[in-house]
Parts: structure tokens; C-alpha cells; sequence
């Protein structure tokens, strides 16, 4: 029992606003200077650069991640679809190539996509990436001095849902790094598969990358798809596609973004094409 001697506890932060949202016994993020907050960045860490993947699997909770779902179906009328073919680097085809070298390649995007001002200022997913913490946290992970929430009012946290049919085809991303959360997986398809470090910085491996594209599936790996999984992907340098959705659920997952710069925004060009308009005011 407690006695009036000076007790000093560990120094325990404050109760969280997003403490219903995140497994925070498993995942610390609002204690990062704790022994469990350094171990779990340098895990987080390690699986980056052994795997080109890190996934923290149960983040969010079972909870926050069924209202998760039920915002995202309220919101389907909402919801912008794209459906459009484009090559994996989402460069014009080159018609000065073979037709089977990968900048001749075309592949085929399609999904619903929510913006951000959609999203009720109250939604659990919200609350979590709006919180200074769950930043900081990335930011340790990918050793960034200064990290930001995207600026952009539609992309920053958008949530994405792939109805049967639905697919990303094989492409690298323009950022660096991804961040995504799942909430609902598919029923069938809707996996997520990437090759880590395909491409470096100076070669761009054409012959491994036509490989891939040529369904060679032995440096295809796969990421967890479990609901509540948050996942960090070196998506610039890991070439990497959602396989089409089949069964009678939509997959639902939402995409994190940030930027090492604090005003980030799409190009108005880019905004159109994924959200059918350009500023906040919604269609
Ligand atoms: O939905 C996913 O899991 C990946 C999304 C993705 O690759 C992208 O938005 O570029
Ligand atoms: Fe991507």
C-alpha cells in the first residue's frame, strides 16, 4: 500500500484523445521516450529497412476501426471514382520502347476515393492523424527532422474503398514513403503486394521491374490486410498494386499523408482527377 513517503511514479503522459483509438499497451506512441516507445520505433526501424515494409498490426482498435467502416458507408455518395489506365511510373506511354519494357507498360486504377472534408471532424481516424503524436511518431520512424500533415483539405486523410472490380495496377508512388490503415479487407482479392527496393535512386532496374510486370511472382511479397493494421511503405522504391477486389464487400483502408515541407497540396490537375474538384468546398 501507498504511504505518505514522496512517491515519484514514472512520469506517464497525460491520458491521450485518441487513447480509444490506438492500442496503446502494444503501440506507445504517447510515450516515445519510454524503453517501450524507443523499442518500438527501432522495430518499426528495422522491419523498413530489412523489408521495405513495417506493419503494426491491431494500431487502431477494433472499435474505432467498426466506426471507421460505418462513416465510410455513410458516405458513398460521396465517394469520387477514378478508373483509368496509366503506367507504372504515371508517366505518358513511351512509344520510343519495345512494347514489353516497363515505360511501355500499361496498367489500370480504379477505386472510390473520400475526401478529407467528408470525413467527420469526430471520426476516430481523424482525431488520430490530426494529433501532434501519431506525426511525431512517423517522424521518428523515418528519422525526419521535420515532418508535416499534408496541407491539402482533400487529400490529406482521405478514405479509399475498392468495390469488387476495383483494383490498383503495379506502379511506384511519387512520395517517398506511404502510410496506410485498413479497416475493411476484401473478400477475395484486394491484397496487397509489393517489391521492396525494385528501383534505387540511380537505377531504375527496368529488367527486374519487367520481370514483375511479366507476372514473375518470386520477389512478390505480401502485406498484412488485417482490419486495425497500420502499415509504412517505401513506396517510391517498392513497386507495388492492390489485386482486384471480388466477393460482396468493398476493401476500405485510408491513406496518411505528410510532407517533409508544411504547405503540401495536390496540383489542381491531380485534386480534379481524384476528388473531381480542386478546393474544399465539396461538389
Ligand atoms: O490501398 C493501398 O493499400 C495502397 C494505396 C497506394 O498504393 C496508393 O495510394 O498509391
Ligand atoms: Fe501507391
Amino acid at each position: 500500500m501507498q504511504t505518505n513517503t514522496v512517491h515519484r511514479p514514472q512520469a506517464s503522459p497525460a491520458a491521450p484523445v485518441y487513447r480509444d483509438i490506438v492500442d496503446l499497451a502494444r503501440y506507445p506512441i504517447h510515450d516515445l521516450q519510454s524503453a517501450a516507445g524507443r523499442a518500438l520505433i527501432q522495430q518499426c526501424q528495422a522491419a523498413l529497412a530489412q523489408e521495405g515494409a513495417c506493419v503494426l498490426e491491431g494500431f487502431i482498435t477494433p472499435q474505432a476501426v467498426a466506426k471507421m467502416i460505418s462513416i465510410a458507408d455513410s458516405l458513398d455518395d460521396k465517394a469520387w471514382i477514378t478508373d483509368r489506365p496509366h503506367t507504372v511510373y504515371f508517366e505518358p506511354v513511351d512509344d520510343t520502347v519495345p512494347a514489353a519494357h516497363p515505360r511501355a507498360h500499361v496498367v489500370r486504377s480504379a477505386k472510390h476515393g473520400i475526401a478529407y472534408d467528408y470525413i467527420p471532424a469526430d471520426a476516430p481516424m481523424r482525431t488520430l492523424y490530426e494529433s501532434d503524436d501519431l506525426t511525431h511518431f512517423i517522424a521518428a520512424v523515418l528519422e525526419k527532422s521535420a515532418l508535416y500533415r499534408s496541407a491539402d483539405p482533400l487529400d490529406a486523410l482521405q478514405i479509399t474503398k475498392f468495390f469488387p472490380g476495383e483494383e490498383l495496377g503495379w506502379h511506384f508512388d511519387r512520395s517517398e514513403f506511404s502510410i496506410t490503415v485498413m479497416y475493411q479487407p476484401a473478400e477475395q482479392g484486394g491484397l496487397f503486394e509489393y517489391v521492396s527496393a525494385l528501383r534505387t535512386e540511380t537505377d531504375e532496374c527496368y529488367d527486374a521491374v519487367q520481370k514483375v510486370l511479366e507476372d514473375d511472382p518470386s520477389r512478390v511479397k505480401l502485406l498484412s490486410s488485417a482490419p486495425g493494421t497500420l502499415a509504412f511503405f517505401r513506396g517510391r522504391y517498392a513497386m507495388h498494386r492492390v489485386t482486384p477486389v471480388a466477393g460482396s464487400r468493398p476493401r476500405i483502408n485510408s491513406v496518411l499523408t505528410y510532407g517533409t515541407q508544411p504547405d503540401m497540396r495536390l496540383n489542381d490537375l491531380t485534386s480534379k482527377l481524384f476528388y473531381g474538384r480542386t478546393s474544399a468546398q465539396p461538389a
